[in-house]
């Protein structure tokens, strides 16, 4: 044994092997002891054998949690199977991708990502940065019906249905820019709320000058109510409160206790612009004066009932409350926040809110009820220079924990602890709640451990772990950095998921998922049987941006050409292994409008539709009815063919476009 630390392994892992998986082994491995061989010639220590087997599932098996990423300014959502770190699909949302035929031609998409940019864009965006994905909750817990997730650059919500995971809406949302963590689904997902980040000037032509920015710029957010049927949100039902022109950053949502409350941290109530050229401060200077933020503390419920009542003006086709009538109304009131705050995370119990501060080493934990007497026996600390009153910071905070440097976000394990991330000392240190979450008096607001991860963790996600339901099993670490984790693969790093199982006796990070794919901010874990309304496969003929039957479903036998003036309608269906009519004649300078229908009803039996040279691909999973509009601009024989591996006779899954002269 020339490694010492593999026989502790060896002793371990057969100690941790149970019956079943001994039972396992013994037939086709020749018992336990194979393990210990194995890990010693791979090298493994106990550590790393046992990080193994806990996060390993077996080929067929599936995972019982999914977690859905945002893909950062790549646009898209990431489904990833926990514990497995296995990358199961990839969702695009604000950016097409040829895979899935999104954006590529497809109607459905093209109707998506055309409402998608309403005129306060510059032009059609053909981007997003997702930043906080929302899954839809019933009774505070995720129901399993659609995600939400934000376009962090352009100030858009989008919405994917979780009956056959593609992407529905894409709403802009008037009166703000941008939007950074301020999403969250209220505890019934009657509204989604999205939050601006850096405020925008309320003029009509949206133009001010920064030397007018106190005046002119404001922060808004955003409540848009949510269609149950469709999970489409609808702006004439939403309404917006509008805020003082500080930084809105992260958000959250109350729950049980707290229901009907929403908390925005902020951050730059120095209202600094920059203009380095011209004598002022950079913004991280100007942004970091005081010791002191403003956690926003909306009472939301009140707001929908002030909403309602039409003490609202119309923006762009949506009702905000004024900053003037949320403060008289009792709307909106500040707490204090220590210095630079960064993340509000509500505890399962919503007994306790805790808010990290970038420049500060402590958590800083709320409480929902000294919060709510404070308001009602008006406990205030003056006001900000726009008259929200600030309620006294002795008066609403709990405690607050000594974590390390540079503590952003918290998740909860629903047994009375905090996770929160350290950016600076890239680690993740775990704290205890108070007794309204089931600690001990005693053992209240104390640091329990410091877990180091690699490198520069931004969130973390514990499985269920923004819900009453936080399971405390799993901890997933979503790190900004990756230097020297992975082979050198030229300059540009991936960045790195790392788990965490929250039942082992010791924390440390068990296994790495590198990701090639733009910068994921931040993820929810949901239990894969949640996920009940996930279907296999359409109806034959179904569009699937509504999920109706489609006007132009082409069935078995249906396929025809129809030439209607300078329109030429190919009613066109896919079946393995061939397209019917697999020769399409049009003269060119005439418009083409390609309706397909994948008449299959087996799972996965998905077919593609791409025509070279003319940036068409579409891709029709089973049953799927898709349209496809060009002109017939170049002459010239074109190789349609089936993009997807869909049969041995795949290759033969081909036809003709012929555009005569
Ligand atoms: S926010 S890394 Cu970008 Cu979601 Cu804190
Ligand atoms: Cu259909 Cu390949």
């Amino acid at each position: 044994m020339k490694n010492p630390k593999v026989l502790v392994a060896i002793v371990a892992i057969v100690a941790l092997v149970g019956g079943a998986i001994l039972g396992r082994l013994a037939g086709g491995l020749g018992g336990a002891a194979s393990l210990g061989e194995i890990a010693e010639a791979r090298g493994l220590t106990v550590e790393e054998a046992e990080g193994a087997l806990s996060s390993f599932i077996a080929p067929g098996d599936y995972d019982p949690y999914i977690m859905f990423a945002s893909g950062g300014h790549s646009g898209n959502l990431h489904l990833v199977g926990v514990p497995s770190m296995r990358l199961l699909k990839t969702i695009p949302v604000f950016t097409p991708e040829s895979w899935s035929g999104y954006g590529q031609g497809a109607d459905w998409s093209e109707t998506i990502l055309d409402e998608g940019s309403s005129d306060k864009q510059a032009t059609e965006l053909a981007w997003g940065d997702t930043h906080h994905p929302a899954l839809s909750e019933t009774g505070g817990e995720y129901d399993g019906r659609f995600v939400y997730i934000n376009d962090r650059a352009n100030g858009r919500l989008g919405m994917v249905d979780l009956r056959d995971f593609k992407t529905k809406q894409i709403l802009d949302i008037p009166n703000m820019q941008t939007s950074h963590g301020g999403v969250f689904a209220t505890p019934d997902t009657d509204y989604v709320h999205v939050s601006s980040m850096t405020p925008m000037p309320t003029t009509e032509d949206g133009f001010a000058e920064l030397e007018d920015y106190e005046e002119s710029f404001r922060g808004m957010s955003t409540f848009v109510a949510i269609d149950p049927a469709t999970g489409r949100g609808d702006l004439g039902k939403s309404f917006q409160i509008e805020l003082p022109p500080y930084t809105q950053d992260l958000a959250d949502a109350g729950k049980l206790v707290s229901d009907g409350y929403a908390f925005i941290n902020s951050y730059n109530s120095e209202m600094a612009v920059g203009g380095v050229m011209e004598g002022n401060d950079p913004i991280e200077v100007g942004a970091s004066q005081k010791d002191f933020d403003f956690l926003h503390i909306i009472d939301w419920k009140k707001a929908e009932s002030v909403a309602a009542a039409g003490k609202t003006e119309m923006r762009n086709g949506v009702r905000v409350i004024t900053l003037d009538t949320a403060i008289a109304e009792g709307i909106l009131h500040f707490a204090p926040e220590p210095r630079s705050p960064h993340g509000v995370d509500v505890d399962p119990t919503g007994n306790y809110i805790s808010v990290g501060g970038k420049l500060d080493p402590n958590v800083t934990i709320y409480d929902i009820e000294l919060i709510k007497q404070a308001i009602a026996e008006k406990d205030f600390d003056g006001t900000d220079p726009y008259g929200v009153p600030i309620l006294k910071f002795e008066s609403v905070v709990a405690g607050q924990v000594e974590v390390g440097l540079g503590p952003l976000h918290t998740q909860y394990d629903g047994k009375g602890n905090g996770f929160i991330s350290l950016f600076l000392d890239s680690a993740i240190s775990k704290f205890t709640l108070g007794p309204k979450a089931g600690v001990a008096e005693e053992d209240a607001f104390k640091l329990v451990e410091k877990i180091p991860v690699n490198y520069n963790i931004g969130h973390l996600a514990a499985t269920e772990g923004d819900t009453v339901a936080a399971d405390g099993r799993y901890l997933v670490a979503l790190n900004k950095w990756s230097i020297d984790r992975f082979p050198v693969l030229g300059t540009l790093k991936p960045q790195n998921f790392q788990l965490i199982d929250l039942e082992a006796d010791k924390l440390r990070v068990i296994a790495d998922m590198p990701i090639g794919f733009g910068e994921p901010h931040y993820t929810q874990i949901i239990k894969t049987e949640r996920l009940v309304n996930a279907i296999e496969v359409y109806e034959v003929g179904t569009d699937p941006l509504t999920f109706e039957h489609s006007e132009v479903a082409t069935h078995a036998g249906e396929a025809r050409v129809e030439t209607i003036g300078n329109d030429v309608h190919v009613y066109m269906t896919a079946m393995r292994s061939h397209f019917t009519p697999d020769v399409v004649r049009v003269k060119k300078g005439q418009r083409v409008l390609m309706h397909i229908t994948n008449i299959e009803e087996t799972p996965d039996a998905t077919h593609g539709f791409g025509i070279p040279g003319y940036n068409v691909e579409l891709s029709l999973d089973p049953g799927e009815v898709v349209t496809v509009e060009f002109d017939a601009t170049k002459t010239g024989a074109f190789a349609f063919y089936c993009t997807e591996f869909c049969s041995a006779l795949h290759l033969e899954m081909q036809g003709w476009l012929l555009v005569e002269p």
